[in-house]
């Protein structure tokens, strides 16, 4: 459908104005919230994703695209609850005990969000008790643990150990600039992620295996 199209390009391009203008337009037009958001949002959000990992476009543009998916997504949230739109899961997230970084976390959420993900987003120096509690709170399904610092990703042990303690099966996914794949498996974390756009990919992975 052309107008999903157009969403996508100005998605990709960070325009709000028009992204705002078209989602209302396609409000008007019947068409459903789940349409508007995989066709449209999501696939230009998936793209952009893309061309972040390959280094040809940078955090501003994955920031304005996000703030012009963030205003679709505001758009829509009527229309969404009227529709009962089925979340893909839910996803408790935060940087770790200790850690102040949070651009990257944040971007990781909005690609989860974009995906049809519920995200709680704990903030910064969360410690390992508030991201179990928050996750058995909210019968989430994944926790995302993100850490910036080589003083700091030690802490993620915590809350995959704190998870085995209490039994419960809450899949954590990791990443993070100092984290390889190596150092996640040496804690147990059940996916490990190098950047936002793939990250939505391994919790995928993760549900069905
Ligand atoms: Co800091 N800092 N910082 N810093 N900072 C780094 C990380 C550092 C590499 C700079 C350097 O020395 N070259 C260095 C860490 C060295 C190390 O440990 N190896 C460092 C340091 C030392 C520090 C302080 C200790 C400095 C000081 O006070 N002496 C201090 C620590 C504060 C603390 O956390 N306790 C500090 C503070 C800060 C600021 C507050 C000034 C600011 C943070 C602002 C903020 O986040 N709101 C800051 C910044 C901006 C940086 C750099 C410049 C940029 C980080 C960033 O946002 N990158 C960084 C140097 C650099 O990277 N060039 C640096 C962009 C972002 C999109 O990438 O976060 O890697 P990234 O996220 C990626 C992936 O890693 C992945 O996906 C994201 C998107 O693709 N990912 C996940 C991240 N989380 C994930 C979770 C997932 C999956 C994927 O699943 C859950």
């Amino acid at each position: 459908m052309e107008i999903l199209d157009q969403i996508s390009d100005f998605i990709q391009q960070g325009n709000m104005d028009e992204v705002a203008r078209l989602t209302n337009s396609t409000i008007e037009q019947n068409i459903s919230p789940q349409d508007i958001i995989d066709k449209g949002l999501v696939s230009g959000m998936g793209i952009i994703g893309e061309k972040f990992k390959n280094n040809e476009v940078f955090v501003p543009e994955m920031l304005i695209a996000a703030r012009a998916m963030n205003k679709a997504l505001e758009i829509l949230e009527p229309e969404m609850i009227n529709a009962d739109i089925k979340s893909a899961g839910t996803l408790v997230i935060g940087s770790v005990e200790g850690d102040l970084h949070d651009i990257g976390k944040n971007l990781v959420g909005i690609m989860f969000k974009g995906a049809g993900f519920k995200i709680i987003d704990l903030g910064v120096d969360v410690s390992a008790d508030r991201f179990i509690k928050t996750a058995k709170e909210n019968t989430a399904d994944f926790i995302g643990l993100s850490a910036l610092l080589t003083t700091t990703m030690t802490n993620m042990e915590d809350t995959i150990k704190g998870l085995k303690a209490e039994n419960l099966s809450i899949k954590v996914l990791v990443g993070g600039a100092p984290l390889t794949e190596k150092f996640a498996r040496e804690i147990e974390a059940d996916g490990y992620a190098p950047d936002a756009a793939s990250a939505v990919g391994v919790a995928r992975s993760l549900l069905t295996s």
